[in-house]
């Protein structure tokens, strides 16, 4: 039997190198409630995703909740896409708005701009967009509506770990941005995950929301949920810092490898990545049309024969699911993408012979 290949793997520190911190957290025994590795971590991260203030969270759904809540915003419509991760959705429906699922750009997977002016009514308080596989939205674009209609802009920059745009850090656009660390992202604290805002004020506001409301022993201001990030969870994130250059310089690789295997077969489309100052190669994403002998499906079903885990990221649409489906909402090039698209497996450690072999595995069918 071969060795599985899955849609990703966890880039993962030295064991050794993690006993030090584990004999930290036993000698102080702060566990948690923003510890000394938790305020270390937030300060490097600043430093490295070159950003003014980073609220951390135990994942990146209760950091988008929670940013959602932090804007204080009248009941109404929040903008979004419907090809994302359910997280996205379920932030909206949580704090209580009503998501408006609009069409995507069919090239670069994101929200359509012109579809977000065309739905923005007196009902519409945010717009909530995705940088999908780590692609910038048209954050100009964007912002430009957001600021001539009064709403808040909030990235869902799961994916968008590290990547720079026009000069500074993709997570600086809009009024808000959050990131995931869960286990299958680019930067990993096995779960967690974080809010970037732009003023001190925000920041204390969202790390109080963020523990229950809680303002001092004798106060709490906000009805609200516990997001926080343990010190063990922290310590993993200063050990992949470490090495997060190399990372992200590896995965690149792969992206490149891929896409010398990949051209020229007819009906295989890599998603083009956006350039950008500095990327994060986050996902592979491929489009599988005709003439390409088979269909998305096949590919995916061929590819489990082989012992390789792609997955349909994003299939079903939000709109598509029994629990939105009664969000009306008109998006056909996200329904075509997410019925062509299939994430190849990407990590850093991916290996050329595995590429090969995952390659080779899409050919097999244009020789028969
Ligand atoms: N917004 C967006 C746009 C998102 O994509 C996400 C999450 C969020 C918000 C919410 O952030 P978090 O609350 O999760 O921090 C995965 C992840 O669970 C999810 O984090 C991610 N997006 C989504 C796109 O993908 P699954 O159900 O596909 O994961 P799973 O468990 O099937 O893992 C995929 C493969 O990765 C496995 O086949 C093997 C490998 N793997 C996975 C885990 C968990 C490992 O090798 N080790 C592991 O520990 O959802």
């Amino acid at each position: 039997m071969s060795k599985p290949i899955y849609v990703t793997q966890p880039v993962l520190p030295e064991l050794k190198d993690f006993i030090p911190y584990l004999e930290q957290i036993w000698e102080n025994k702060i566990l948690t409630n923003g510890g000394p590795l938790h305020q270390q971590l937030e300060q490097e991260l600043c430093k490295y995703l070159c950003v003014d203030y980073i609220s951390l969270f135990n994942n990146g759904t209760i950091a988008l909740i929670t940013a959602l809540q932090a804007l204080n915003l009248e009941e109404g419509e929040v903008i979004t896409t419907p090809y994302t991760f359910v997280a996205t959705a379920h932030s909206i429906v949580w704090n209580k708005f009503t998501p408006v699922f609009v069409d995507i750009d069919p090239i670069t997977s994101n929200i359509d701009v012109q579809q977000v002016g065309q739905a923005i009514t007196e009902k519409t308080v945010a717009i909530l967009p995705v940088h999908c596989y780590g692609i910038p939205c048209d954050v100009e674009g964007l912002q430009v509506l957001a600021t001539k209609h009064k709403l808040k802009l909030i990235y869902d920059a799961a994916h968008a770990f590290g990547v720079e745009y026009n000069g500074q850090s993709l997570l600086n656009y809009g009024d808000l941005s959050t990131i995931s660390f869960h286990a299958t992202k680019v930067f990993n604290t096995f779960e967690g995950g974080a809010v970037v805002c732009h003023s001190l004020e925000m920041k204390q506001r969202i790390d109080q929301l963020k523990n229950f409301g809680i303002v001092d022993e004798t106060s709490v201001n906000d009805i609200s949920l516990n997001g926080k990030l343990s010190e063990i969870h922290a310590a993993l994130g200063l050990l992949q810092l470490k090495t997060m250059n190399q990372t992200l310089q590896n995965r690149g690789k792969v992206d490149d490898y891929y896409r010398e295997l990949l051209a020229n077969i007819e009906g295989i489309r890599c998603i083009e990545r956006l350039k950008v100052e500095k990327d994060n190669y986050a996902y592979f994403p491929i489009v599988v049309s005709e003439p390409y002998p088979l269909s998305r499906n096949e590919l995916f079903e061929k590819f489990k024969q082989h012992d390789v885990f792609a997955r349909k990221y994003f299939y079903p649409l939000m709109n598509e699911l029994s629990v939105y489906k009664s969000y009306k909402s008109d998006t056909p090039n996200a329904k075509l993408l997410s019925e062509q698209v299939l994430c190849l497996p990407m990590y850093p450690d991916l290996t050329d012979n595995d590429i090969q072999k995952i390659v080779q595995i899409i050919k097999s069918e244009t020789a028969l």
